[in-house]
């Protein structure tokens, strides 16, 4: 198949993008750069040094032989992304390329703005382009489990069955989002469900929940490394943890920490989407596959990092700073999983196993995360309306030490 990747750039896509060609598949990359901008706004890096995509494009080249047609642009231009889908022709979309974190959404005005206007473009975009230069290709949208909040009754696969004052009917599951990025892809939920009704198109969205780890298979020459974000806007609860704990610094479970997700290490969320583009959706399908392998409260989380942070002579503390996001900290979580197991999903990681592994390599990189320790702390509160001045603002007064320049 001919995959196009957009945000091929990024902490899932680039992975992604070498488990498919490892597959056999051709791949289209797309990507504009922009996380690598946004993080260095915040002040922070990757705890990775990655190379620019041009230098992973010539390393794959050389160490396996593979190549990558990449486009630079932007999916908010329409003529760009009609263009690239009229002349590649892909069997499949995988479309990554979204502002993806949810404290970046909440820094003020501009921020949430921004997030939800390029969100809900970017998919637009690639909904027209499909209709009239690729009508038959298969889109597999990245969306969010936080779509759903945290309800008090199980969560189905986005449509559930309900009986209402004597009628029946199968609807979309009710969305609860708790930021304005998870309320961007509900936006994008609504209009992939609705093209791929009035323009027969394929479309799988998925409800992908947070995201954990530093390596897949493919990736097994640090050159090939993906990018690991661990500042408080960038970086996903547990990959936190652990720069956290390499730092010194206590782990940040915000409020009592009962916050519960779905989640799943890297490997296997490139495994689900290959899953996915391998097993495409019907021609008018709209289908919604929930992405996780299981709920773990915040809590818990800490409590295995410190577990198995002894066993690298770590000994970190877990410290309850108030909880700057609104959001319910005990709940019951119930999500269903059944769609991916039925294609063949087997998980391949478990988390101990992981831990290890980001820990064994975040203590190369020391050094890189020592640099941004003053973006690790949470000050983006839901509750302000600008955040702007609390970005960065424990940066040290003197220059960070130099490390090898990359984002
Ligand atoms: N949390 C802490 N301490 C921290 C950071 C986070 O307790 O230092 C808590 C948060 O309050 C939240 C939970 O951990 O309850 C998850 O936070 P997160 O930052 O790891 O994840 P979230 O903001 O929900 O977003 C991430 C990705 C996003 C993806 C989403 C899946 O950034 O792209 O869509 O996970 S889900 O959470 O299922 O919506």
């Amino acid at each position: 198949m001919k995959v196009l990747v957009t945000g091929i750039d990024g902490y899932s896509g680039w992975p992604l993008a070498l488990h498919l060609l490892a597959r056999g598949h051709a791949v289209v990359g797309i990507d504009n750069f922009v996380t690598r901008r946004r993080v260095r706004e915040v002040g922070s890096w990757s705890a990775t040094p990655i190379p620019s995509f041009a230098r992973r494009q010539a390393v794959l080249r050389d160490l396996k032989g593979q190549t990558i047609s990449f486009y630079r642009g932007d999916l908010g231009r329409y003529e760009f992304v009609r263009d690239v889908l009229a002349r590649e022709h892909p069997d499949a979309i995988v479309h990554l390329a979204e502002q993806r974190s949810a404290p970046y959404s909440m820094i003020d005005v501009r921020h949430a703005v921004a997030t939800q206007t390029e969100n809900v473009r970017s998919t637009l975009h690639l909904l027209y382009a499909m209709r009239d230069h690729a009508p038959d290709a298969h889109l597999v949208k990245m969306g969010t489990m936080g779509e759903y909040g945290t309800p008090k009754v199980p969560i189905p696969e986005g449509f559930f069955e309900i009986d209402y004052r004597g009628g029946h009917d199968v609807l979309p599951f009710p969305r609860q989002a708790g930021s304005w990025y998870h309320w961007s892809k509900v936006f994008d939920s609504g209009d992939v469900m609705f093209a791929s009704r009035i323009w027969d198109l394929r479309a799988t969205d998925v409800m992908q929940g947070v995201i954990y780890g530093i390596r897949t298979p493919e990736i097994d020459d640090p050159r090939l490394l993906t990018r690991f974000d661990f500042d408080e806007t960038w970086g996903t609860v547990l990959n936190r943890f652990l720069a956290q704990a390499i730092l010194g610094l206590p782990l940040t479970v915000y409020g009592r920490g009962g916050q519960t997700r779905g989640f799943l290490a890297l490997e296997d969320s490139v495994q689900s989407l290959t899953l996915a583009v391998e097993h495409p959706a019907e021609k008018g399908e709209y289908r919604v596959f929930n992405q996780f392998d299981a709920a773990y409260s915040v809590q818990s989380l800490a409590e295995t990092t410190v577990r198995i942070a002894a066993e690298f002579g770590l000994a970190p503390t877990i410290a309850h700073p108030p909880n700057p996001r609104i959001e319910a900290e005990e709940h019951g979580y119930e999500p269903i999983h059944e769609h991916l197991p039925r294609l063949g999903y087997r998980r391949t990681r478990e988390l101990d196993e992981v831990l290890r592994e980001i820990f064994r390599d975040l203590r190369r990189y020391r050094r890189r995360l020592e640099a941004k320790r003053h973006v690790v702390a949470p000050t983006v509160d839901w509750r302000r309306g600008d955040n702007r001045g609390e970005i960065g603002a424990r940066a040290p007064a003197s220059s960070p030490p130099p490390g090898p320049p990359s984002s």
